[in-house]
């Protein structure tokens, strides 16, 4: 990451988190908080239990011996690093950055004994839950940020195309999703951004079914949901197909309503994203979606779009809000979202296109 960037994504942070804030702490656990990812773009290295103190004279990295070379290797111009040795070293360290100050920390997702900890120990006058402005403060993605996310949509679009010549029958939902997140790996995916999501046949009406040992066949539905990620920013990407299309029109009813069912999702989906414009609402665009499933042929698939129509994209696959029947935040340029309207019938099947969307000043550019 370059050195702008990083000062201008700490600036984002300091300013969302309020006046009334000194510091912002990031802690990680065991996992590493998506907003430590975000602020020093480390592709490299655990930093289990690393802290990063926001404050406005600086921004300080506090790691152990085990991870200190590799956060200095890969550290931003302007982020400085401290090695902490002892235990002692490291409540001395805390005790001094935070004793007697406003503190912001992100409270979905610091855990209650560490956030007790460092009540009791480091004494700050104040902790408030920032963890809402974080999320608002990493919204708007800048050039380098949408850089890594088209790259990471490129690959999964590209391991949709290719995961099709896999689709044989008998082929098991678990062995499909292997052999898609290989393909993914092998264009440049350094991890599935997300447990990859296979079903065949009636399964497909169940939004988050995980891949298991149905078998593929002819005239089934097969449904993948998947994410690529790339410098630690995701895709998420579904695509629902027919195995055997046309080896399958003669079985008439079913063939049809698998058709209808697919030409309505995308209807839904393309007249959703052509509604994307800087300053509308997530609900607004969310509804036209809605509409369109719930009204097309009299009705007949009320109530079948079970989930909102997208979220936004980023260092996590759920970035922040984005289209859903209430949400209230409205669209601004830059924002990354996914747009995937679906219908679910139970014992029948279900059909869902997701694509990622980039708001411009013109509208949503699809990546
Ligand atoms: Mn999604």
């Amino acid at each position: 990451m370059d050195s702008l960037s990083f000062k201008r994504k700490a600036e984002k942070i300091l300013k969302a988190a309020g006046k009334e804030i000194d510091s912002v702490l990031i802690y990680n656990t065991g996992m590493q908080d998506p907003n430590f990812l975000y602020l020093t773009g480390f592709t490299s290295g655990l930093f289990e239990y690393s802290a990063l103190l926001l404050t406005k004279t600086g921004v300080t990295l506090a790691t152990s011996p085990l991870e200190y070379e590799t956060a200095k290797a890969q550290a931003p111009k302007g982020l400085d690093v401290v090695c902490i040795n002892t235990h002692d070293e490291l409540i001395k360290f805390m005790t001094e950055q935070i004793s007697g100050k406003k503190l912001g920390i992100n409270g979905s997702f610091l855990p209650y004994n560490i956030y007790k900890s460092i009540k009791s120990k480091y004494t700050p006058t104040k902790i408030a839950d920032v963890s809402e402005k974080l999320l608002s403060a990493r919204l708007v993605k800048d050039a380098e940020e949408i850089s890594k996310i088209r790259k990471a949509v490129g690959i999964t679009k590209m391991a949709m195309v290719l995961v099709q010549k896999e689709f044989v029958s008998g082929i098991t939902e678990m062995g499909l999703a292997s052999k898609f997140d290989r393909i993914s790996a092998s264009l440049g995916s350094s991890e599935p951004s997300f447990k990859t999501i296979v079903c065949f046949g009636k399964n497909s009406s169940m939004p988050h079914h995980f891949p298991g040992d149905t078998k593929l066949a002819l005239g089934d539905f097969v449904l993948i949901d998947a994410g690529a990620k790339v410098d630690n920013y995701c895709s998420d990407m579904t695509r629902t197909f027919v195995f055997g299309a046309e080896a399958n029109e003669a079985a008439g009813d079913k063939a049809a309503r698998m058709t209808e069912m697919m030409d309505v999702v995308k209807q839904a989906q393309l007249k959703a994203i052509h509604s994307i414009k800087p300053g509308t609402r997530g609900m607004e665009i969310d509804r036209i979606a809605r509409d369109y499933i719930e009204t097309f042929g009299n009705g007949k698939y009320k109530g079948t779009f079970i989930h909102s129509l997208g979220h936004s994209l980023g260092i996590e696959v759920h970035d922040g809000p984005g289209f859903s029947p209430n949400e209230k935040t409205i669209i601004k340029r830059g924002m990354v979202i996914t747009v995937e309207p679906g219908i679910y019938i139970n014992g029948f099947g279900g059909v869902r296109i997701e694509d990622d969307i980039l708001v411009t000043d013109e509208g949503a550019l699809v990546l």
